[in-house]
């Protein structure tokens, strides 16, 4: 197949890349370094040093002796957009070029504004560039858990059947998502099931859990390879932010009372999950939607799981209860269904233990390079 990888330079996106690279796919990556500018506007930078994209894919090319296309731009710029689907006309493309992060996008009208334009807009244009030069291929979009925020009922894949006065329907699920960044996910949704049932697109949203994880089958043959791990309050998740603290001997920043429960996976599940749904494409015309995570976990269960790794690895570790700078619902009822992916074939890699201590082993490892002025969340979703 010929895949485009939208945002390939990023956490996710580079390994994914050279996952189908390895298995014989034409890959070309598209990415406007955007991360790397917004690190160094936060004055951030990821646990170890990211190569940059072109050594990557030297890099890679020595390893493996595949080629991997780059395509520099902006996916907001659509004359840009536009050449790369003509010239590459892929099959499928695996599009993961947003700005990712909910703090980022909850620290000021600015920031709120950018990140959906960023992703709302880019989005907008691999649709149409889709529809003008590949009409038949398959789009691969990566949404996320959080667009349905912490209803009070059992959360379906994607659609609800509903019974309304006697009459019933199938509708998109409800969403109820936490900040501006999970917001200009839900638009994303909406805009491509139209895009699906107006056009005849055929689409997989793919609604993705928290991820953790640093190593797959490719990023551990050479160090250019690795992927970026943040464990800053801006881009790092929960588990990594964790497990860098308890690295350093700092208390566990718990937000709230840590009974916040979301749904996680490894990163070599989510490019088990993106190459499951490349190689099962839907229906043209459908709007398939999968819930990708594969085990849930509250904060409190996920600090319990560091406290006790870091405790065989001859650690202290305690945790601090901090006021929580989101306004997110704790105490909740979570309950989501996952059975789709499994169902086309998924075998979980689940957060076992031995998960756990590799990760504080490869973070120990890097100790020295951790800033711990970042622990401590800066931005608050409501200023009182
Ligand atoms: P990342 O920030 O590491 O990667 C995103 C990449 O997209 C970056 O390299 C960035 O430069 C690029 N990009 C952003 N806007 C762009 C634009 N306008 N034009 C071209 N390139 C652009 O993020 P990630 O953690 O790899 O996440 C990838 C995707 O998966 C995102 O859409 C994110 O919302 C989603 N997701 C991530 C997680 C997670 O836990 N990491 C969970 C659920 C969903
Ligand atoms: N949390 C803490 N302490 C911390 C950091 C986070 O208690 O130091 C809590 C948060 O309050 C939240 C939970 O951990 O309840 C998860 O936060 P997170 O920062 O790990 O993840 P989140 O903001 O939800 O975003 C991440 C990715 C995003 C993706 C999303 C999937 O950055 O790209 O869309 O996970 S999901 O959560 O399913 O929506």
């Amino acid at each position: 197949m010929r895949i485009l990888v939208l945002g390939g330079d990023g956490y996710l996106g580079w390994p994914t890349a050279m996952h189908f690279s390895q298995r014989g796919d034409e890959v070309c990556i598209v990415d406007n370094f955007a991360k790397r500018q917004w690190e160094m506007e936060e004055g951030i930078e990821p646990l170890w040093s990211v190569s940059t994209l072109h050594r990557r894919v030297k890099t890679w090319e020595n390893v493996s002796g595949k080629k991997i296309e780059v395509k520099i731009g902006d996916l907001c710029n659509h004359r840009f957009v536009y050449a790369v689907f003509e010239a590459f006309k892929p099959d499928a493309i695996v599009h993961y070029g947003e700005q990712p992060s909910a703090p980022y996008s909850m620290q000021s009208r600015e920031a709120a504004v950018y990140t959906q334009h960023n992703n709302v807009v880019g989005n907008l244009n691999v649709m149409f560039a889709m529809q003008k030069f590949v009409p038949n291929a398959h789009l691969i979009k990566l949404g996320t858990m959080g667009e349905y925020g912490t209803p009070n009922i059992d959360i379906e894949e994607g659609w609800l059947e509903i019974e309304h006065k006697g009459r019933k329907d199938r509708v998109l699920y409800p969403k109820k998502p936490g900040s501006y960044y999970h917001l200009s996910k839900v638009h994303d949704s909406a805009n491509l099931e139209f895009a699906c049932r107006i056009w005849g697109m055929k689409a997989t949203d793919l609604n993705q859990g928290v991820v953790y994880g640093v190593d797959t089958d490719q990023t551990v043959l050479h160090d250019d390879l690795r992927t970026s791990f943040h464990y800053d309050d801006i881009f790092g998740t929960v588990l990594n932010r964790f497990l860098s603290q308890a690295a350093v001997g700092r208390n566990l920043t718990v937000y709230g009372n840590g009974t916040q429960t979301r749904g996680f996976l490894n990163i070599k599940d989510t490019i088990a999950c993106v190459a499951l749904a490349a190689d099962n494409s839907p229906e043209q015309g459908e709007f398939r939607i999968f819930n990708q995570f594969t085990e849930q976990f509250s904060v409190l269960d996920l600090a319990t799981k560091v406290q006790a790794s870091a405790l065989r690895a001859g650690l202290d570790c305690k945790v601090d209860y901090l006021a929580n700078p989101r306004v997110e619902q704790e105490n909740h009822y979570y309950n989501a269904v996952h059975t789709g992916l499994v169902e086309l074939g998924l075998q979980p890699t689940l957060l076992t233990d031995d998960v756990v201590d590799a990760m504080l082993a490869n973070v120990c490892a890097q100790k020295d390079a951790v800033d711990t002025d970042v622990f401590i969340p800066r931005v608050k979703w409501k200023q009182s």
